[in-house]
């Protein structure tokens, strides 16, 4: 089973975030990477697929603001990072402002995201990893892991949110159904709603978005993630969402992750892909799950026994201390299924 990752990813390093209305330190830390890559004893470097991927995912204008956006911010006297603070809500017209501050709003919808001087880069070459282990999939691997950061599942179509800018796992879905895949299943389990993914494929047809996460009445991303989002059009019927208290453990987990999988096999996707956030873990120091480290190997276990081709995209997980003991027991169980 192949590992991928690539070292660009760690150029991304905004300082600070705003967090109950405090500035502290930004929990998205590259040496989260350096943590889910020591797991492993081996990790292959993502190869370049290029921008034509991406662009078949997100709007060529957000695409251009990114690669963009921190110059404008610097040609505008700014040093830092790049935060918006004026957005274009309901009944206001998404101008095509030439004003760096108009943009970021425009192209953002919270102000946890900034831009800072490489993160175009590394927003990049995480959809690159992503990628990479797609097309190891497509090539024949029953699993392949993309170890991604920046995170993806709450970046839209044409927006940045939640330590988001690129959907990883969604550009690599797009790529396995242009590859000739009938149907992808996505199936979420980041405490998070992934919200950017339901969005890109709201009205589709051949790709299943499921998510399992904390209940939006209670936590972020509020505006996405209820129970009642179903899908439209063609996409009628799929999209699942699982929302689940504060304070959800492996035993209430497990049940929703079986009801998960059935829906999955009942879809028969050609693969599966799972954006998998260790910010379930009972130790982590933004999210309220109480999942304990040997219990992601259950997880693991449920979703291997699927039997369905398998990509795992790293979201979240900000205890730095137990990340690569909690992706290593997740992904444990789908080495031992197949090699
Ligand atoms: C990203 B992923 C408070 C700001 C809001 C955003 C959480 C994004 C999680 N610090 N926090 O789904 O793990
Ligand atoms: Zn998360």
């Amino acid at each position: 089973m192949k590992i991928f990752s690539s070292p660009h990813q760690l150029a991304h390093t905004p300082e600070l975030e705003l967090h109950n209305g405090e500035m502290v330190p930004y929990a998205e830390k590259a040496s989260r990477l350096d943590a889910l890559c020591v797991a492993f004893d081996s990790v292959s470097e993502s190869a370049d697929h290029g921008l034509a991927p991406v662009l078949a995912v997100h709007h060529k204008d957000y695409i251009a603001f990114l690669q963009r956006a921190y110059g404008e911010w610097q040609q505008a006297g700014r040093s830092g990072d790049a935060f918006p603070y004026v957005f274009p809500i309901r009944r206001r017209r998404a101008l095509d402002l030439s004003r760096i501050d108009g943009q970021l709003g425009r192209y953002a919808f919270d102000c946890g995201t900034p831009i800072a001087e490489h993160t175009w880069q590394a927003a990049y070459w995480s959809a690159q990893t992503a990628l990479s282990g797609m097309a190891d999939v497509l090539a024949g691997a029953r699993t392949s892991v993309a170890l991604c950061r920046p995170p993806g599942h709450h970046a839209g179509r044409d927006y940045m949110g939640g330590y988001c800018y690129l959907n990883s796992a969604g550009i690599a879905a797009q790529m396995a159904i242009e590859s000739g895949a009938a149907r992808v299943a996505i199936l979420d389990v980041d405490y998070h709603h992934g919200n950017g993914t339901q969005d890109i494929f709201y009205e589709r047809g051949d790709v299943l978005t499921i998510s399992l996460h904390a209940d939006p009445a209670t936590d972020y991303p509020f505006y996405w993630g209820h129970a009642d989002e179903t899908g439209e059009g063609a996409g009628r019927g799929l999209n699942r969402n699982l929302p689940m208290p504060r304070g959800t453990g492996w035993d209430t987990y497990r049940g929703a992750l079986e009801s998960a999988l059935e829906t999955v096999m009942d879809f028969a996707p050609d693969v599966l892909v799972v954006p998998f956030g260790a910010d379930t873990f009972r130790g982590d120091p933004i999210s309220h799950f109480e999942i304990d480290t040997p219990e992601y190997s259950d997880m693991g276990t449920l979703i291997a026994q699927s039997g369905l081709p398998c990509l795992i995209v790293t979201e979240g997980g900000y205890n730095i201390d137990y990340l690569g003991e909690n992706i290593l027991s997740f992904v444990s169980p789908f080495a031992n299924a197949f090699d």
